[in-house]
């Protein structure tokens, strides 16, 4: 018998990871339930779930449904501290997240990857250098798809996990035999009381690691390096400032992997990502590979070959003279300085959205060097105003259209023009996805200048 028929199952959330749920949970044999704070009318799968013989709460999360569950699955966009889970939790029902109940299901190496910026990048450099040396790799988690999606298939040689701080909430035996924190800065202070509950959710990700587990840390960033202080692993470092007697450093020119007394070189000039986060990106993701015997030079052709993710600062077009880009995935102030750092002025900036209740000072030394206009968008806008807005010529925007033809009429020749709103997307759109969409479907309308005629 499979160690979850006949049990009574919640989950939590009906989106991406809720759904993905059910079909591992229907695959057991649970009795199944889903619930979630939106009405029957607002979820898209409604009528796929009620054929398969799920039982719905909807409109809000019942105690007495959590209380009676075996197990509640919940979902990361969910917060624990609802008052039905706390009451089902106080019953002593498990409450866990979809990370632990995959990782309960799946035997391959897990290599697991978080951070506030970058994890995207590295989990899927990782995903490509496991694959060119032939293994059968699982690529998901945070990225999209959810790892409980990996226990479809029995086979896998690897398991590669982008890993949130919300997913990390929920673990108890969470073990991953590679664990990445690429760097901490602040994020998601709408869930999170302070800096202090946000690093110690992404440190989770080490407590269950044993001698034999490796942790791979930022050498040049003291709050990861803090979070790990604890860890039982193996630390190995990687550093974008200098060259590391073991571990993974840059001299400026080449990458420099030294271990067990050897020594490789890559050289930087022939990776088709450019700027020093990416290159941190790269050293991060090569480290688990190389550990595990993966041949240095095809890991680097790996990493040469991949030029980058949507949504990440991507030249959308050239019109008059102006480089637009799509930069949406930068839902975090730390992500913003990355992109204005690797951009000359004059540069329009199109930022806001769903604010998450962070610090949008440290922004204010480029903005004021390299934004000659800011326009806002979204329900930050106000506050970004008030810390930036002294800073430059700063103005709003009702929509993203509306966005995109201001920055046309503001932007000169030479210039460029930046989505990089330094919040999350949820206040307008459905994902940062469709943000990047609608900003690249709006440019694209642009007319070219038509010469006047005198
Ligand atoms: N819901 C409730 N009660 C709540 C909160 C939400 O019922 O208190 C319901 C919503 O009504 C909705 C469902 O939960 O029906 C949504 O669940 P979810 O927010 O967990 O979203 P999923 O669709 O399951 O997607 C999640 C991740 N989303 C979040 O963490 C917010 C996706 O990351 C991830 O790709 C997916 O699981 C697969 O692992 C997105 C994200 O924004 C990209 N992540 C954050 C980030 O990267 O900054 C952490
Ligand atoms: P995540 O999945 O953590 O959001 P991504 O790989 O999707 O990270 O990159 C999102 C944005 O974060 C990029 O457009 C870039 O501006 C910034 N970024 C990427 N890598 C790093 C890094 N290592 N350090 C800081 N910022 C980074």
């Amino acid at each position: 018998m499979k160690a979850y028929t006949g049990k009574n199952v919640v989950i939590v959330g009906a989106g991406r990871t809720g759904l993905a749920l059910v079909g591992f949970f229907l695959r057991q044999g649970a009795r199944l339930t889903v619930s979630d704070r939106r009405e029957a009318e607002r979820i898209p799968s409604l009528e796929l779930l009620t054929q398969a013989g799920v039982a719905l709460d909807l409109g809000g999360h019942s105690a007495q449904v959590l209380c009676q569950a075996d197990l509640v699955v919940v979902s990361p966009g969910v917060p624990l501290d609802q008052p039905a889970l706390a009451a089902a939790a106080e019953r002593g029902v498990p409450i866990l997240g979809e990370i632990e109940i995959a990782r309960r299901a799946l035997h391959a190496p897990l290599v697991a990857v978080t951070g506030t910026n970058g994890k995207s990048t590295t989990t899927t450099l990782l995903g490509e250098i496991y694959r060119a040396w032939g293994k059968k790799t699982f690529v998901g988690g945070n990225l999209g798809l959810p790892l409980i999606e990996a226990t479809r298939e029995k086979d896998w040689d690897w398991l590669v996990a982008e890993l949130s701080s919300f997913q990390l909430e929920a673990v108890v035996d969470f073990r991953p035999d590679y664990a990445l924190l690429l760097n901490i800065s602040e994020d998601h202070l709408d869930r999170y009381p302070d800096m202090a509950a946000y690093i110690a959710a992404k440190a989770r990700i080490f407590a269950r690691q044993r001698r034999t587990d490796v942790a791979v840390l930022n050498h040049e960033d003291s709050q990861t390096l803090a979070a790990a202080a604890a860890t039982r692993a193996r630390k190995v470092f990687f550093s974008s400032a200098r060259v590391l007697d073991e571990g993974m450093g840059f001299d400026g020119q080449d990458l420099v992997w030294r271990m067990g007394g050897q020594e490789a070189r890559f050289a930087v000039a022939e990776m088709q990502l450019r700027g020093l986060h990416n290159i941190e990106n790269a050293m991060a993701a090569l480290i688990p590979p190389l550990l595990a015997g993966c041949p240095p030079q095809l890991a680097w052709d790996a990493v040469c070959g991949f030029s980058g993710l949507p949504h990440r600062m991507v030249p959308v077009r050239s019109l008059d003279g102006v480089t637009w880009y799509n930069d949406s995935k930068a839902t975090n102030v730390g992500s913003v300085v990355k992109s204005l750092a690797g951009l000359k002025a004059p540069v329009t900036l199109i930022a806001g959205g769903k604010d998450k209740g962070g610090d949008y000072a440290p922004l204010i030394p480029l903005v004021k060097e390299r934004v000659a206009h800011l326009i806002l968008i979204g329900e930050a806008g106000d506050r970004i105003d008030r810390v930036l807005g002294a800073c430059t010529h700063t103005l709003r925007a009702a929509d993203m259209e509306a966005a995109v033809r201001l920055a046309r009429e503001l932007t000169p020749r030479g210039g460029t023009v930046l989505l990089s709103p330094a919040c999350s997307s949820f206040d307008m759109f459905r994902d940062f996805e469709e943000r990047g969409e609608v900003f690249a479907a709006a440019v694209a309308k642009l007319p070219e200048q038509v010469a006047k005629v005198v």
